[in-house]
């Protein structure tokens, strides 16, 4: 089984990856900002509030992102395991992630993070708001705020997981097909 926590700073390619490693390894994507995207675009409660967050570039708390996942793992129980795409992005949303996973007898096994600079991620995002419609990437004040919440919140989790000697970082630049064999090569 593999518990694979895809992990690195907004645009880094999380998502880019994730879907091809979940038809390769047919294990489930969990993706919170896809989630959360198809919260807003249903004007649920739960939308509304993460929207308030999303759209000023800020982490949506951790009560309302723990509880949607963990909705999410029971609705999707799969014995090949899971990829987390964009969670945890803070130390109580891996504390929670890995209490979810013992309840249920299994663990992370892998985090793999995607290594890209910052004018790179900034020239990446604001492309994909000419035509993504998220608000999120069409703002570079949003952008660059979303990248200071990435490293006071989120990065210190690389860590929390390295302790254990599952982190490794793979190089986040270059053709979708060489990033995708650097993470065949660490997950082997
Ligand atoms: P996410 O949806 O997770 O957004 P993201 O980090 O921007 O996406 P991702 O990193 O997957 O995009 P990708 O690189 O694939 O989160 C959005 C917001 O939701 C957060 O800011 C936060 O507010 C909230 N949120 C989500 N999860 C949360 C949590 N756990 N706790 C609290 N808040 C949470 O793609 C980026 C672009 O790069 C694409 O256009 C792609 O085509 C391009 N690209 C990818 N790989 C490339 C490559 N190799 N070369 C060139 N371009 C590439």
């Amino acid at each position: 089984m593999i518990n694979l926590i895809l992990f690195g700073p907004p645009g880094s390619g999380k998502g880019t990856q994730a879907s091809t490693i979940v038809s390769k390894f047919g294990l489930t994507h969990i993706s919170t900002g896809d989630l959360f995207r198809y919260e807003i675009g249903n004007s649920t409660p739960l939308g509304l509030k993460a929207k308030a967050y999303m759209d000023k570039g800020e982490l949506v708390p951790d009560e309302v992102t723990i509880g949607m996942l963990e909705n999410k793992l029971n609705s999707t129980p799969n014995d090949k395991g899971y990829i987390f795409d964009g969670f945890p992005r803070t130390i109580p949303q891996a504390e929670a992630l890995d209490t979810l996973l013992d309840s249920r007898g299994t663990k992370i096994t892998h985090l793999i993070a995607l290594d890209v600079d910052d004018e790179e991620i900034v020239k990446r995002l604001l492309n994909r708001g000419k035509t993504s419609g998220r608000p999120d990437d069409q703002n570079e004040e949003v952008i660059r705020r979303r990248i200071v919440e990435y490293l006071d919140k989120t990065s210190p989790v690389y860590e929390f997981y390295e302790k254990t000697g599952l982190s490794q970082k793979i190089d986040g630049i270059g053709s979708l097909d060489e990033i995708f064999n650097r993470i065949y090569d660490a997950l082997h």
